[in-house]
């Protein structure tokens, strides 16, 4: 099994923390976000949104972050406890899943990664959607009444949540006022370094880099506008 991970993305790092979890062996190759490897008609055969992460497994191809999770454990780890069999607790995860591509991880990657990578601006409203993500956490945190965001224990649900949350500490982003918030992320890193340590790698990464934005003049992205006057 293969996965196409850049160092710095925290989907990628997410599925990455789930396969060490569950020690599924994989062969890590990394994308060079920078150098455009992502845009390559090449890459677009394994996944045409041309994002990353992508799953290779022995020929099948999966794009999304989320799907590889789910994959993974129903392929290889059905009796996982990251992914529960119970209806009710599967949905709790499934829906913290869709609650972090939706709105949780979509707001503050807007607000901490595009500027850093793109030529956008952080904005008020920016701003105001990420407290909006965070007051939103914090919330189902508070009435789960659970020691992380989908159950007691970890799930794949945490993964992507923890590295999102990860791109606000990278930025030094106070979020301490959402006490469950930082309760969950501080368990997670004091009850499972090793994990936290494959988003800590990324986080720093992204710390350098919003001190000194990458230079991304050379590359004609599809959607994002580019930034001519780097440094
Ligand atoms: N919904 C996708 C999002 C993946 C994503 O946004 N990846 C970023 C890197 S962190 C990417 O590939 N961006 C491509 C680009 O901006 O050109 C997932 O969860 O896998």
């Amino acid at each position: 099994m293969k996965l196409y991970s850049v160092s710095d993305g925290p989907p990628s790092l997410a599925v990455r923390q789930a396969l060490q979890f569950l020690n599924i062996p994989f062969e890590l190759i990394n994308v060079d976000f920078g150098a455009g490897d992502h845009m390559t008609d090449e890459y677009a055969q394994k996944n045409p949104q041309k994002e990353i992460p992508v799953l290779d497994d022995n020929g099948f191809l999966l794009g999304e972050s989320n799907a590889i999770l789910q994959y993974i454990c129903d392929k290889y780890k059905p009796d996982s406890e990251l992914y529960p069999k119970d209806p009710q607790v599967r949905s709790i995860v499934n829906h913290r899943l869709c609650f972090n591509l939706s709105t949780y991880y979509k707001y503050i990657s807007e607000y901490t990664m595009a500027p850093i990578f793109f030529d956008y601006q952080r904005t008020p409203l920016g701003l105001k959607k990420v407290h909006i993500a965070l007051d939103v956490f914090n919330t189902y945190l508070t009435k789960l009444g659970k020691k992380y965001a989908a159950a007691d224990n970890l799930t794949i649900a945490d993964f992507p949540l923890i590295t999102a949350t990860m791109c606000l500490e990278a930025i030094a982003f106070d979020f301490s006022s959402y006490k469950m918030v930082s309760k969950w992320y501080a368990t997670f890193k004091s009850e499972y370094p090793k994990l936290w340590e494959i988003a800590a790698v990324g986080m720093n990464e992204i710390t350098a880099f919003e001190k000194n934005p990458p230079d991304l003049s050379h590359m004609e992205h599809p959607i994002h506008p580019v930034r001519k006057n780097v440094k």
